[in-house]
């Protein structure tokens, strides 16, 4: 695997870069703690071998400094030292350390040592992969596979907080059209047949920057960053189209739609309330006739 070494002794360094070579690891030195946080911050390590004493960043301000990143995948750490005693070792698992060697490094222990790294490097990444698989079900809307309402939100809020100010966005509100009736009449299976084919026509008309989602039951949501009101009501209206001229297999299917634009600076909270105002155009489509679309 490969292995981060911070040793500000060069033949010290080589020295344990050589024997994990000789295992079959992949080493980088570096000569520093700065400098190994500096290849941290770019690459992709999870193993670091770090000296204790370093002028500079020590080898447990390192440590330290690694658990402090919350979000990155975990970084195993193993202090080196020459130091020895039951106050060292506190200090070096308080500052976060998971394991230490002392020097001169035993090539067997050294061995054992990244076996038990490996190890709980494995049950971490299972952990983090079975944690990405939770978040993406939990925002995900299991008939459609578009996001859900969850994930809208979600998504909308880091578009709140990423977007350049100024620059306004738009959401479409979306409600299929007498779906109860659809229902009632087909059954739930066929119903839900028809919520799967206008999300897939949902998807093929909007573009990769726009968020889709199904927001309810036979409610769906297309929020359109950097999108006047103009613009915004042309794409509802195209899309209103594409579900209305589709091939349905029983009968036609409609869908009214709302839009709502941004007026000034995106903030945060504001999802909300544009959510309300589309909404309410939405209303709009439905008193006025069904399968078409109001600003
Ligand atoms: P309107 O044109 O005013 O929207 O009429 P509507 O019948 O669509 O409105 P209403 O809100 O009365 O009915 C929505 C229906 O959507 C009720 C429910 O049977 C159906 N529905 C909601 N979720 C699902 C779902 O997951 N699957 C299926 N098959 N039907 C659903
Ligand atoms: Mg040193
Ligand atoms: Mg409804
Ligand atoms: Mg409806």
């Amino acid at each position: 695997m490969e292995i981060l070494i911070a040793d500000d002794q060069r033949t010290t360094g080589l020295a344990l870069a050589w024997a994990l070579e000789g295992m079959g690891h992949v080493p980088r030195l570096a000569s520093s703690g700065e400098e190994a946080w500096a290849l941290l911050r770019k690459g992709e390590w999870r193993l670091v071998i770090t000296d204790w004493v370093m002028p500079g960043m020590s080898g447990t301000d390192l440590c330290r400094l690694i658990r402090s990143r919350a979000d990155r995948p975990y970084v195993y750490t193993i202090i080196l030292t020459g130091l020895s005693g039951r106050v060292n070792r506190l200090e070096g698992l308080d500052s976060g350390a998971d394991d230490f060697l002392t020097k001169p490094v035993d090539h067997e222990e050294l061995k054992v040592r990244i076996s038990i790294a490996r190890r709980i490097l494995g049950v971490q990444s299972e952990l983090e992969e079975r944690n990405a698989l939770l978040r993406a079900m939990a925002s995900t809307d299991p008939l459609t596979g578009l996001a859900n309402r969850r994930g809208f939100q979600a998504a909308a809020e880091a578009l709140a907080d990423g977007g350049a100010a100024g620059l306004p966005h738009s959401l479409i509100s979306l409600d299929v059209d007498h779906f109860k009736s659809y229902n009632d009449t087909y059954g739930h299976g066929a119903g839900d047949e028809a919520l799967r084919a206008v999300a897939a026509i949902l998807r093929s008309s909007t573009r990769r920057d726009d968020l889709v989602a199904r927001v309810g039951g036979e409610e769906f949501a297309v929020l359109l960053p950097e999108t006047n009101a103009p613009t915004a009501l042309r794409r509802a209206e195209a899309i209103r189209r594409a579900v209305a001229s589709a091939d349905w297999p029983r009968r036609p299917v409609t869908i009214s739609a709302g839009v709502a634009t941004t007026r000034l600076a995106w903030e945060p909270g504001a999802i909300a309330g544009l959510l309300e105002e589309a909404d309410r155009a939405l209303y709009q489509s439905k008193r006025s006739g069904r399968d078409r679309a109001c600003h």
